[in-house]
């Protein structure tokens, strides 16, 4: 690895978001390709990042401060993979369901999917199942949804029903999580993965589209 992907790397890992971001554009003005910024720079030091969290070497704070450096050094190099057509590993639209405000832990999951290569669409909170649908009929590969209130779960299902009704279910798979979630409760509603935490969710994406 380069000097330069290395600071990237390493600037992600202690979440310096003016430490990426320099970086970033250094790479960029020196011709370092932006693929190979985003994997070997920015992709490579979340999967770090996510390994240390499953390690309980790093907590969600930390995971937090990575994951928004992160992002500085992607909307730097996000016109120029366009630009360059590189394509995503997948697409992910991810919203916390019908009835529920609660946004940071979606937020975590999509910053981890788009660290591990997603192209992700954040539906925002208080998504209704036809908006999730819409979604869905839009081409996206995952349709993640988050729910934090053991009274806004139940959407979970609803979504999963109106997405089958709308003959989209073999189109998208579906990835659910959050505080009230589990695995038996995924299993039962149909959703094809449950994820316990950000990083879990992005390993369980890349599972999901056969790229783990
Ligand atoms: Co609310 N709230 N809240 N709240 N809130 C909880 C969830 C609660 C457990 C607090 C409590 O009573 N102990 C409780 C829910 C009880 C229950 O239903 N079992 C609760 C309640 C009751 C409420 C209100 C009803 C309170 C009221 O008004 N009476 C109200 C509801 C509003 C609504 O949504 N309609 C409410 C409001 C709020 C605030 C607005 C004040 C604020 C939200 C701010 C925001 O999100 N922008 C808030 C907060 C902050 C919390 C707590 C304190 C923290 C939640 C959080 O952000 N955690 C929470 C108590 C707690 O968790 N200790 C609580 C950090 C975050 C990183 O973790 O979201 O769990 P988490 O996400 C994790 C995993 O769950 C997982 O990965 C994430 C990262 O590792 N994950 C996924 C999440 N989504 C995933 C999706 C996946 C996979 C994994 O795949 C797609």
């Amino acid at each position: 690895m380069t000097d330069i992907l290395k600071t990237i790397f390493e600037s992600v890992l202690v979440g310096n978001k003016k430490g990426v971001s320099d970086g970033v554009q250094q790479a960029v003005d020196a011709g370092v390709d932006a693929g190979e910024i985003l994997n070997k720079g920015l992709i490579a030091a979340m999967s770090e990042v996510g390994r240390r969290f499953e390690e309980g070497e790093y907590f969600v704070p930390e995971m937090l401060i990575a994951a928004r450096a992160m992002s500085a050094g992607m909307e730097i190099i996000k016109p120029l993979l366009v630009k360059a057509g590189v394509e995503t590993i997948g697409k992910v639209a991810i919203g916390t369901v019908k009835g529920d405000l609660h946004d940071i832990g979606k937020n975590l999951v999509g910053m981890m999917m788009e660290g591990a290569g997603f192209e992700v669409i954040d539906l925002g909170v208080d998504v209704t199942p036809d908006r999730f649908v819409e979604a869905a009929r839009s081409g996206v590969n995952i349709i993640a949804m988050s729910a934090l209130l053991t009274t806004t779960i139940p959407s979970m299902e609803a979504t999963i029903k109106a997405i089958e009704v709308s003959n989209l279910r073999d189109s998208v798979r579906i990835l659910v999580g959050g505080a009230p979630v589990t695995q038996a409760y995924a299993e039962k509603i149909g959703a094809d993965g449950y994820a316990a935490d950000a990083s879990a969710a992005a390993r369980k994406a890349l599972e999901i589209v056969g790229r783990s």
